[in-house]
């Protein structure tokens, strides 16, 4: 063996020692390629095809809600680009095109997977919020194989009585008739009236599907399916950010109870924390990589002497409705711009930054996943970095700002890799500063 060889092997073998140490050196904040001119951008998301004849950058579409507060101007426009990996370094003439512009307010963007409507694959677009002439919501389906995906908008909320705000879908089989049902969480003025409901699929793409009442009076924005065990028995869980009740709470039925959840009966509730403020969102994943999923909320808590934003987690103890949820603190000291209904932090949402360091073991587990959330009305994005990889670490996380946008507020992050590199990239709505802002994890 040459002196030369030798000397690669070593490197070789100190390469591969640090990597089993956690070697993959990441920046933690990504990289700003540029923006986008777009005017007042909410809501933004990136949805995958399950066609896989598509190469994997044509498989994902960016959709982007807007909305704009002024009464007179009614309807809001949505919109679309597909394949949004093939423009990440190109940001001028974005073929940005408008999907809709038939409902007041859009908010989020869901997913709607191939299979749960006959035909349609694509988005199911909620809307409607608590502004004046803006409050009549829809649950809009848009079918994005179609020819002319514009052409295709159905309204399953179409039979509402009366006028309900929307901010969110989840799919699931609510009736055991194999089909996957709409569910959803609404308010109607406000404080006033919230109704967790879902909409039974009737197995067609038609408007005005059969609704049914879970809860009143519950969640009302936010919430998360999740299946659990509380005291030995299986259990099919909602837990709920709740905006107007100022709380994050669980409601479960134990799982194949007779009648479901059309029965009150079957439902047990318990609030888990009544002293956040405003609950805007959260997640129910395992942050700490012990085996057990954790519930992750972002709250803005407006009581006169705080006005102060948080992001928590909540260790779920082995009895649900007894035992103690203990509470973290990994993120605090959000602080919206002043005024009427401002708050602070907004959607959070797990990523690693490149697939390198999301397949990297460090003593002999994956790396906790890292928090991208939007500071809402404090016009700025953020990530939240675990202080180290061991689960037992609760210490807050490593805080930093991706941007400032320049504007009172921001959206939502679209985050995933949309060219397919191995980096992760990050699409962040400016809603004021009038613009998208386009990151990658990708070094220069
Ligand atoms: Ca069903
Ligand atoms: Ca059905
Ligand atoms: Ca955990
Ligand atoms: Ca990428």
């Amino acid at each position: 063996m040459t002196w030369l060889s030798a000397c690669s092997l070593l490197l070789l073998l100190l390469a591969s020692a640090s990597v089993s140490d956690g070697a993959v050196d990441v920046d933690t904040v990504p990289r700003l390629i540029g923006t986008v001119a777009l005017e007042l951008p909410a809501f933004v998301d990136i949805h995958e095809s399950q066609d896989q004849s598509l190469p994997y950058i044509d498989r994902l579409t960016l959709y982007i809600s807007t909305f704009n507060p002024f009464a007179f101007l009614k309807n809001d426009p949505v919109y679309f680009m597909r394949s949004p990996g093939r423009h990440l370094y190109n940001l001028t003439n974005w073929p940005i095109t408008q999907l809709a512009k038939s409902a007041v307010w859009p908010n989020s963007p869901d997913e709607l997977p191939s299979g749960v409507v006959p035909g349609y694959e694509g988005v199911i677009w909620s809307s409607g919020f608590l502004v004046p002439t803006k409050t009549k919501g829809k649950l809009e389906l848009f079918n994005m194989n179609a020819a002319d995906p514009t052409k295709t908008a159905i309204n399953i909320a179409s039979e509402d009585t009366k006028d309900y705000a929307y901010h969110r879908v989840l799919w699931k089989d609510m009736d055991g008739d194999g089909d996957m049902d709409a569910v959803t969480a609404r308010f109607h003025n406000a404080n006033k009236e919230q109704s967790f409901a879902w909409m039974e699929n009737p197995g067609k793409a038609v408007n005005g599907w059969t609704q049914h009442e879970i809860y009143k009076d519950g969640p009302d924005v936010s919430f998360r399916n999740v299946q659990l065990v509380s005291g030995g028995v299986a259990m099919d869980c909602f837990l709920s950010a709740e905006l107007w009740h100022l709380r994050t709470a669980i409601y479960c039925i134990r799982t194949g109870a007779n009648g479901g959840w059309d029965n009150p009966d079957n439902i047990q509730m318990r609030v888990i924390d009544d002293t956040v403020g405003q609950a805007f969102d959260l997640l129910v994943e395992d942050f700490n990589n012990d085996g057990r999923v954790d519930l992750l909320l972002t709250a803005f808590n407006n009581s006169r002497h705080a006005m102060t934003g948080n992001v928590f987690v909540y260790e779920m103890p082995d009895d649900l409705f007894e035992g103690e949820w203990v509470r973290h603190v990994i993120a605090d000291n959000f602080q919206p711009a002043k005024g009427n209904n401002k708050m602070s932090p907004g959607a959070p949402q797990t990523f690693y930054p490149t697939e390198a360091y999301r397949n990297e073991m460090v003593n002999s587990k994956p790396r906790r996943k890292w928090i991208a959330v939007s500071g809402d009305d404090d016009g700025q994005a953020y990530v939240l970095r675990p202080a180290s990889d061991a689960s037992d670490d609760w210490r807050p996380y490593e805080k930093s700002v991706i941007v400032n946008s320049g504007g009172e507020t921001v959206g939502t992050m679209a985050v995933g890799d949309m060219d397919g590199d191995g980096y992760t990239d990050i699409i962040l709505s400016g809603y004021s500063a009038n613009k998208l802002f386009v990151f990658t994890y990708k070094p220069e």
